[in-house]
């Protein structure tokens, strides 16, 4: 046996992650793909990657020193389980099956439940960083066993994005911890994603700026505190210009935005857990109602506000914009990072929030200056119950708050869709906030389902008597 790691899928993240592993000193991998082009491909075309091809899971197996490692980097879903069962025929115990799919966490605890029982380690990992990533150094968040963890730490912090000299991996925690932080990771990538495009159209429609101006903007404020990968890229986007018609590509590219479920799992996963998720369900449901093109068009002659919006202070707007989108951002993330509490609360991970934020700060999609932000929260208090309360954050809030308000007014009151920046506003104010209406929802609950309420003055549940004489009276808790 001449390798020491195998991948099986040689799609486009497996074969780049195939070669980042023989990239690096002392490592020989093996590469298997179901169908064999694949496979002659990527040899052909490396030789200098020296990798053992194998052609049946036998010849993988064989190719493999033990205990075997193998990382899967297939379809999710049913290839992942198909791949996994032919593994578990050739495999031993104590070998390590890894999949660095982007699996649903629940099928990651499944799973690890399933080949643990046959002696074989299972790790869910979650690899993030697209392609160039997988090739260059991902960020990445394997869960599993402890005992797994010793053998795959060497091998994945040697493979993994560098950042302030730490490798962007760490042991999330047991069994499913991987997928569901990659899975938040996600959320939040559409949340942030969203909140970015809100602020172009805002500038756009705001100061009639073109995109290649707009350009100049993000390419601005990633030059400051907003430095990120998203806001790099979105200078990019809005400076190419097409080919064909010589436009900006923006403005060719159809408004219909896809998506490949994960923000729909964060969000999915955060009601089931009753975390308020709002900026990325908003994110979410905003690229659903962008493609719905029957919806939109019967809904384009709605009554609107009369007149058009023109800033009147074009810089001045764009400012109030990079602020409302920095909040906007930071409750993106204290909510996913609500969410990866809450997860950890009802799976049994032992979870460093710090560490997640620091791996998430190279090689991913999300990597932005400020996640150092939320280690060092972290660090100061460990179980900080709403990260957005940290000091750090709330000089920006003092800061960033008026013109975070008057973004989200100006938007509602010249009609221009802001539902990240509102919804973040929204729950900001109702963290803030000393009483809540839930007080009357709590009351009307009661009314029609005598569900009992609890009083601010005393112990003990209750119940109004509403359908008789509406006396209050002491009553079992039924929530
Ligand atoms: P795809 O998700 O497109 O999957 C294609 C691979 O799955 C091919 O190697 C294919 O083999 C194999 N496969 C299928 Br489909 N069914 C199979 C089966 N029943 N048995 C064995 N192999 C099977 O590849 P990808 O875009 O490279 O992504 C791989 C994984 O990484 C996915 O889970 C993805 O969600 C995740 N991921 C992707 C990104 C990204 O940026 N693209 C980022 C992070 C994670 P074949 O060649 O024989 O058809």
């Amino acid at each position: 046996a001449a390798a020491n790691i195998g991948v099986v899928g040689l799609a486009v993240m497996g074969s780049n992650l195939a070669r980042n592993l023989a990239s690096r000193e002392g490592n020989t991998v093996a590469v298997y793909n179901r169908s064999r082009a694949k496979t002659d491909e990527l040899v052909a075309e490396h030789p200098e990657a020296g990798f053992v091809p194998a052609f049946s899971y036998e010849e993988f197996a064989a190719s493999l020193q033990k205990p075997r490692t193998a990382i899967i980097m297939v379809k999710a879903g049913g290839p992942t389980d198909a791949v996994i069962d032919s593994l578990l025929e050739v495999f031993e115990p104590g070998d390590i099956i890894v999949d660095g799919g982007n699996a649903l966490f629940t099928d990651t605890i499944r799973r690890e439940k399933a080949v643990r029982e046959t002696g074989v380690n299972f790790v869910g990992m979650g690899v993030s960083g697209g392609e160039e990533g997988a090739l260059l150094g991902p960020s990445l968040m394997p869960g599993g066993s402890d005992e797994s963890w010793v053998t795959l730490g060497p091998i994945l912090r040697s493979i993994a994005a560098i950042a302030e000299g730490e490798p962007c991996v760490t042991h999330v925690g047991h069994d499913g911890a991987g997928h569901f932080v990659k899975m938040v990771h996600n959320g939040i990538e559409y949340a942030d994603m969203q909140l970015i495009a809100e602020a172009y159209d805002l500038i756009r429609r705001g100061t009639g700026k073109s995109p290649a101006e707009i350009a100049e903007v993000f390419a601005e404020w990633n030059r400051g505190e907003l430095e990120s990968y998203l806001i790099e890229i979105t200078a990019e986007v809005l400076r190419q210009v097409d080919a064909e018609t010589g436009k900006p590509l923006v403005d060719v590219i159809l408004d219909q935005a896809g998506a490949k479920g994960t923000g729909a799992w964060t969000v999915q996963t955060a009601l089931s857990l009753g975390v308020p998720v709002s900026g990325i369900a908003e994110a979410t449901f905003a690229r659903s109602l962008s493609s719905h093109p029957e919806q939109r068009e019967i809904s384009r002659d709605l009554p609107g506000p009369d007149e058009g919006f023109t800033a009147e202070d074009a810089d001045a707007f764009i400012e109030q914009v990079r602020l409302a989108l920095y909040a906007s951002k930071i409750v993106a993330y204290s909510q996913g990072f609500d969410e990866i509490r809450a997860g950890a609360a009802e799976y049994g991970w032992n979870i460093d929030l710090g560490k997640i934020a620091s791996i998430w700060r190279g090689g991913c999609i999300i990597r932005a200056r400020f996640l150092n932000r939320i280690t060092d929260a972290y660090a100061e208090t460990p179980d900080l119950p709403v990260l957005l309360t940290a000091p750090f954050f709330v000089d920006v809030f003092a800061r960033a708050q008026d013109a975070w308000r008057e973004v989200v007014a100006t938007s509602a009151k010249v009609g221009i869709p802001s539902p990240a920046f509102s919804s973040s506003l929204a729950y900001y104010d109702g963290l803030r906030a000393e009483r809540l209406p839930a007080a009357l929802i709590q009351g009307q609950r009661d009314f029609f389902g005598a569900h009992t309420y609890k009083r601010i003055d005393k112990e003990g549940t209750f119940h109004t008597l509403w359908s008789a004489d509406r006396t209050e009276v002491e009553a079992e808790d039924t929530h």
